[in-house]
Formats: C-alpha cells, structure tokens, sequence
C-alpha cells in the first residue's frame, strides 16, 4: 500500500537530508521540522517526532504562485512567502504505516505512557491528547508518583522567557532544556472532562536546597478567557505563592498576561511610591500577574553571585523573598 500526502511546503535556507517522517511531520538532518497538513499547509521549527519507518522522499522545488498539477499535488497558494520553498511529495511503504501506529500510540499523556510501561524513563515522547489533530513531543518526567508533562523549566539563560503572548501560546524552548511547552497545549489537555490533573511545582537554589508546591485540580480555560488558572488544594514545602504571599494577589482565576496582553488587574497597582500599570514590564516573562502577585518563574534567569535583587527574576515569596531569583524550575502536570 502506497499512502500519498498531497504536498508538504517548507521554509528551508538549503536542502537538508531528510532523516525521520511522521504522517505529519518531517525531520531533517538539522533541527529543523516541518509539519504535513491538509489544509492548511503551516510550518514549525524547533519541534520534532520520532521516526516512524523508511519513506521515499523526491523534491520539487517550487516557487511562490506555482501550481503544481500532479494528480496527488494541489498547491495552495503561498502566503508570506520568504526563502526558498520546497514540496516534497511523500510516499511511505505499508511497514511504515504499521510502525507510524506504533509511535502514534505513546500515549495521550505521560501519566498513560508511564502506566502502561511502568519502566519507561524520564525523556522526550510523542503524546496526542484526545480530540488534538497533530500529536506533539513532550517531555515526561517519570517518577515514582507517575509519569509527569514538564510544560516550564528553566536552568539556565540559554532562552529567553521575554516574550510575547503568541510565544507563550504556542511555546518555544527546547524540550530537554529550558522550555516553555505552550498555553495551547496545555489547555487541550487540561480541558478533558474525564480526567483531573495535579501540577507541581520544583524550585532549587544557589545554596543545594529545593522545595515543591503541588496543586490539585489544576486546569487553564481557554484562549478567550486568557487561560485563566485553576489550581485546587496546595500541598509541599515551598508554600503557597499561588494563592499569595499576602490578600488580594490571588493568581489562582487569574489569566495569563505578556508584554502584549495585560490581563494583570493592575490599572494601577500601587505598590508603595511605585504606580504599576503592567506587571509583565518589570517581570520581563508572561505569567498569571494578579496585581503582580507573589509567584513568577518566566521572569529573566539570573546565575549564582548575581540572583539577588531583581525585580525580575524566577521567584516564590512565599520560599525566598521576591529579590530571590531561584536557580531552576520546572512544572509540570499529571492526570489522576
Ligand atoms: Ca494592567
């Protein structure tokens, strides 16, 4: 059996040897990947599935405005056309197709992986939550207490959390590093009715020490509602900085702000001589600002000797003043 696309067009300085392919996404030599969809054709960086087998893969360079009239091929319009644009018309062997059902079934989450391969370990897996077209790499962190989807960590100043809202919609980072998994993402998975998750929270220090927060029925609303935050019952030694170091900074109902979409409360904050109209400005990173509120870990990583004093950095005041910025981080969530 011959399965046939109609056409994958992506943005590429040079043509790179075509390493791994998915039904929807083609990895390349580099770190480049381009996802396959009818309609709409759309393109993406920086994400990349597993290999799902051998497909024969013959180049078609086109160029903006060219149709292609092959019988398996309609070209789409380009729009926002830059660079060289390549089609590829694909075709995968039936044993492909059976090993693509194999990767395409890691499961809907790492908490599924986790209890279906109890040894699985700690790393990068393809998920596909219910009702989410396009399954997408994930990284889980499998522990005792089940296998967990990190959608934050930071370690270090090799990204920057200074972004605008489409970024923290979408995510960016890399996934085995500090990363930012996206807002989308995880309200498609925190959505499901049938399932409840827990979020935790991992802080470590300068000095050696860590602490956790976890939170109960944790969920985001959707992009209308600027993924407001949900989180339950609090448990863990960092404290509470959710909910705030002190009344009226609950960010818990809150949603998500970025330089771009004030969703903050602050109009303004009056925070001693200070008048703060946006918490995201000095907070560099987007988070759920509720009139700034005491919990922020998307601010600007500071290295040791110099983590101390800045308004903007990866802080819990409820563990560290907020003039603490924290070494690492990472949250992430688990269905129960
Ligand atoms: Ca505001």
């Amino acid at each position: 059996m011959t399965e046939k696309f109609d056409l994958l067009v992506i943005h590429l300085r040079e043509i790179r040897e075509v390493t791994e392919m998915t039904g929807s996404v083609v990895e390349f030599a580099s770190t480049e990947s381009a996802y396959l969809e009818m309609p709409p054709i759309y393109l993406n960086r920086g994400v990349v599935f597993k290999s799902v087998g051998k497909c024969s893969v013959s180049l078609v360079e086109v160029t903006r405005d060219t149709r292609l009239t092959q019988d398996t091929v309609k070209m789409k319009r380009l729009v926002g056309y830059c660079g060289l644009i390549l089609a590829f018309l694909l075709s995968c062997t039936e044993q492909a197709q059976e090993q693509r059902k194999a990767v395409f079934s890691q499961g809907t989450d790492c908490t599924q992986i986790k209890v279906r391969s109890p040894k699985a370990s700690s790393g990068v897996y393809v998920i596909k939550p219910p009702g989410v077209k396009t399954p997408f790499k994930v990284y889980c962190e499998m522990r005792p207490d089940g296998g967990w989807m990190v959608f934050q960590r930071r370690i270090g100043e090799a990204v920057s959390f200074n972004r605008k809202w489409a970024a923290y919609k979408n995510g960016f980072g890399n996934l085995t590093g500090d990363h930012w998994l996206g807002l989308k993402r995880i309200f498609f998975l925190t959505k499901q009715k049938t399932k409840k998750w827990t979020m935790r929270v991992d802080l470590w220090d300068h000095e050696g020490g860590s602490a956790f927060a976890e939170y109960t029925n944790f969920k985001l609303g959707n992009e209308k509602a600027a993924f407001k935050l949900h989180v339950g019952k609090y448990r863990g030694t960092a404290g509470d900085a959710i909910r705030g170091a002190y009344p009226g900074i609950d960010q818990n109902g809150y949603g998500f702000s970025t330089s771009d979409r004030d969703n903050d409360g602050c109009s303004p904050c009056i925070f001693g001589d200070i008048a703060e109209m946006k918490c995201s400005s000095r907070r560099s990173g987007g988070w759920w600002y509720s009139r700034c509120g005491s919990a922020s870990l998307n601010g600007d990583w500071h290295p040791g000797g110099d983590h101390i004093g800045w308004a903007s950095g990866l802080y819990w005041q409820t563990w560290k003043t907020p003039l603490y910025s924290v070494k690492a981080t990472r949250m992430m969530i688990k269905s129960v």
